[in-house]
């Protein structure tokens, strides 16, 4: 008797309610940092969120969370590797370019490769990403094949890894990729290969605030960017930023940044993501800086187990993006990722776009299995296990389609 009604109360603390779905306490309630004092009106709130309270909030997180990019000291040069190559089997064209990076302490190049549809008119708008493979591949594999869980009549081949490219071409954008690899390698090298070695010499112990892997992806993505404004068939201005998992913390990042990025997409980014720290359900802030010490910077590291002492939590980094459109997205399977503390980033962030006369998350709405909610933050949960599908890659262009095109579905 005694145990079963631990394991219920448990369930209640994890879920942060009973019957989840109906009761979302404030995050005063919840313990959250607040983004303002009630009782302003959205007027009053969008010109403190923009003149003081944003800038705090981004400040935080760069102190305390991913660590400080280098503002300058670096010039940039932009080459041409591959002009234009048909790829028939994806009606699409591919380039690539190559962003270099030269600083006193030397140069580092990150190769941008672009897909464009092959039938265009104009400048297209373009989603781009970053993969942890060689980059030399014909294709990324930049999602799995369909699997949408109730729709089993999709014609999308469940072989062909292009298939989830070709999608997305025949919608009408473009793909951009870079290889995490060229911006900083995935492991704990004490910064000494990656962008950081062009700022940092490596007998200098790195600042407890001095920038980390995902802020240096977060870096990585932008320098692409800036080699994308200058292809004229891409459209600049609508540029999304996405990510799976740890590429998903690394582009909300980039997204909270840099403003140029028109949407913002976090694919089941959890932990230093999407997923709120206070929570400590699933993947915590412990234990991912002792898996992953290379990711955050050494300030975060003294947060493990004491994220209330965070002036911030992960709702903010979502709220970073007000007011241009984000999407969060979770998968069902996924408990490592937290998708409730997912969910609950998305919806409390939708605050700071009612300060914008937006609406975000609704505050009634809650999350519905495989469908996608929202407006301007949109949220889906796919069925289904931690990975980014033909299903979630629909839900992306239909936001897309809705906020760069003006298109309702
Ligand atoms: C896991 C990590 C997650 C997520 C994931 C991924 O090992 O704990 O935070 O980043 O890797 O990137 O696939």
């Amino acid at each position: 008797m005694w145990l079963r009604l631990i394991a219920f109360l448990m369930s209640f603390i994890v879920s942060g309610s009973i019957h989840a779905q109906d009761t979302i306490p404030s995050m005063a309630e919840a313990g959250l940092p607040v983004f303002l004092p009630a009782g302003l009106s959205n007027e009053r709130s969008r010109q403190i969120w923009e003149s003081t309270r944003r800038e705090q909030v981004l400040a935080a997180f760069e102190t305390y969370v991913y660590g400080k990019a280098p503002e300058g000291g670096y010039t940039l040069g932009f080459d041409r590797i591959e002009s234009s190559s048909r790829q028939p089997k994806l009606n699409a064209e591919r380039r690539r370019m190559v962003v270099n990076i030269q600083t006193e302490r030397g140069m580092a190049s990150i190769k941008v490769t672009l897909f464009l549809p092959l039938e265009h008119s104009g400048s297209v708008p373009v989603f781009l990403g970053m993969h942890l493979f060689d980059s030399s591949r014909e294709l990324p594999v930049i999602g799995q094949p369909w699997a949408h869980p109730t729709d089993s009549t999709s014609t999308l081949s469940l072989e062909d890894p292009s298939v989830v490219l070709r999608m997305i071409l025949n919608r009408g954008y473009g793909f951009a990729t870079i290889d995490a690899n060229d911006v900083d390698p995935d492991e704990h090298d004490g910064f000494k290969n990656g962008v950081h070695a062009l700022f940092h010499d490596e007998t200098q112990r790195h600042a407890p605030d001095d920038w980390g892997t995902l802020a240096a992806w977060a870096w990585g993505l932008s320098r692409a960017l800036d080699a994308l404004e200058r292809e004229e068939d891409v459209d600049a201005s609508k540029v999304a930023v996405i990510g799976h998992s740890r590429m998903g913390k690394a582009a909300l990042w980039a997204g909270a940044l840099d403003s140029r990025f028109a949407m913002v997409i976090s694919n089941d980014s959890g932990c230093g993501g999407a997923a709120i720290s206070r929570r400590q359900t699933g993947e915590t802030v412990a234990h991912i800086n002792r898996v992953f010490p290379h990711w955050f910077c050494g300030h975060f590291h003294a947060f493990g187990d004491r994220e209330q002492a965070l002036s911030v939590d992960q709702h903010m980094l979502i709220a970073l993006a007000a007011p241009r459109p984000v999407y969060v997205a979770s998968a069902e399977e996924d408990a490592w990722a937290d998708p409730r503390g997912e969910f609950l980033s998305a919806f409390y962030a939708s605050e700071v776009y009612r300060y914008y006369g937006l609406s975000g998350l609704h505050p009634d709405e809650r999350p519905l299995m495989n469908q996608s909610i929202g407006d301007r933050v949109g949220y889906h949960i796919r069925s289904g296990r931690h990975d980014i599908t033909a299903f979630d890659w629909k839900c992306y262009l239909d936001f897309a389609d809705r906020h760069f095109l003006g298109k309702q579905p």
